[in-house]
């Protein structure tokens, strides 16, 4: 009798078993297969809901990007102006709230790491540096190249060559999702900076560094971390965000760098220092390139990002129908299990019953 019971019971818990692991298995199989046509990693569906119109005007020594979301329900714009060596980044959110920033190249600077930290400390910079800015970039024409690029979404490259500094600004900006390498997949709601330095000349034993001012009325915050690493388009970036508008619907935009760099083709690591400027609404930060000179001439390239955290982009991602689509199938067929077992024992009970009777 005890015997029969345990048969039964161990059938029982077999055919739930397998349903648990049939289940399992439909949802697996019952997810759509994700297409994505280019390669670059981002799927199609994400891709089509994210595409951008960007619209790029350029004029003697200024350009405006002017990117918004190509379809509804998300309404979404962004935009990054230069004007002689100092970018605007703006962006307002549907329901009001914005954000920006003003972000100037002021000055490339010679530095010696007296506390060997590897950043520049107030009272590390030697010299007087290169002015950068207006000096560097007031007639300094905007040159416009646009491309098409694999999926269909175009891309458009400014680029800028300074006229004292030998700096080369190479900005890029695209409507879709873009692979640059193996770490790096460029958003359409960024823009690329290709920053190049060469020839530049400093003294032996001291380094390069970039100094950058910041201006907003807005928060900022400066992490170890930036959004696209956070987001995992990037690898090893650093940056700040700058957040305006209510804590329950903010609008923040970034600017954030890759935490190496490339001098003369090897790669070293950039730092950075947050310098206050006395002015609550203005901010220096310092990019450290620690090189350690020989004496010739050096060629530095680095690569910061400016770009925004679209709310537009957050809503495509967490709404993701398939997801829930698979969890109602996982959640009914687990409810058919456990009725499945419940029905077993009641059968199994009746006729132990029965025979007992
Ligand atoms: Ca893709
Ligand atoms: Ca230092
Ligand atoms: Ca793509």
């Amino acid at each position: 009798m005890l015997r029969s019971r345990q048969v039964v019971l161990a059938a029982a818990a077999a055919g739930a078993a397998a349903l648990l692991i049939g289940s399992t298995l439909a949802v697996l199989t019952l997810r759509p297969a994700v297409v994505d046509s280019d390669g670059d990693g981002i799927p199609d569906s994400v891709e089509a809901a994210t595409q951008r119109t960007v619209v790029a005007a350029t004029a003697g020594d200024t350009f405006t990007i002017r990117s918004r979301l190509a379809s509804a329900p998300y309404q979404d714009q962004f935009e990054v102006s230069y004007q002689a060596g100092t970018f605007f980044v703006t962006y307002e959110r549907a329901r009001g709230s914005d954000s920006s920033y003003q972000l100037e190249l002021r000055n490339l600077v010679e530095w010696v790491d007296r506390n060997r930290n590897n950043r520049i400390d107030p009272g590390e910079t030697i010299g007087v540096g290169t002015t950068l800015g207006t000096s560097a970039f007031a007639n300094a024409p905007v040159t416009k190249t646009e491309v098409d690029s694999a999926d269909g979404g175009h891309v458009t490259e400014l680029s800028i060559r300074s006229t004292t500094a030998n700096m080369t600004l190479n900005v890029t900006v695209a409507e879709r999702f873009m692979r640059l390498s193996s770490t790096r997949v460029l958003t359409p709601m960024e823009v690329k900076l290709d920053l190049t330095v060469d020839r530049a000349t400093l003294a032996p034993g001291s380094s390069l560094g970039l100094d950058v001012r910041i201006n907003t009325t807005k928060r900022i915050e400066f992490n170890n971390q930036s959004w696209d690493d956070v987001n995992e388009f990037a690898q090893g970036e650093a940056g700040l965000n700058v957040t305006g508008g209510p804590t329950t619907s903010p609008a923040t935009v970034f600017f954030s760098w890759s935490k190496s760099a490339i001098a003369d083709g090897r790669e070293i690591p950039v730092t950075y220092t947050n310098v206050s400027t006395g002015d609550p609404n203005s901010y220096e930060l310092y990019l450290a390139y620690p090189i350690s000179a020989s004496g010739s001439p050096v060629r530095l390239v680095h690569d910061p990002v400016l770009g925004v955290d679209s709310a537009a982009y957050e809503g495509v991602v967490t709404r993701t129908p398939e997801l829930q689509g698979d969890l109602v199938v996982y959640a009914a067929s687990l409810a058919a299990a456990v009725f499945l077992i419940a029905l077993t024992l009641i059968v199994a009970d009746r006729r132990r019953k029965k025979r007992e009777e």
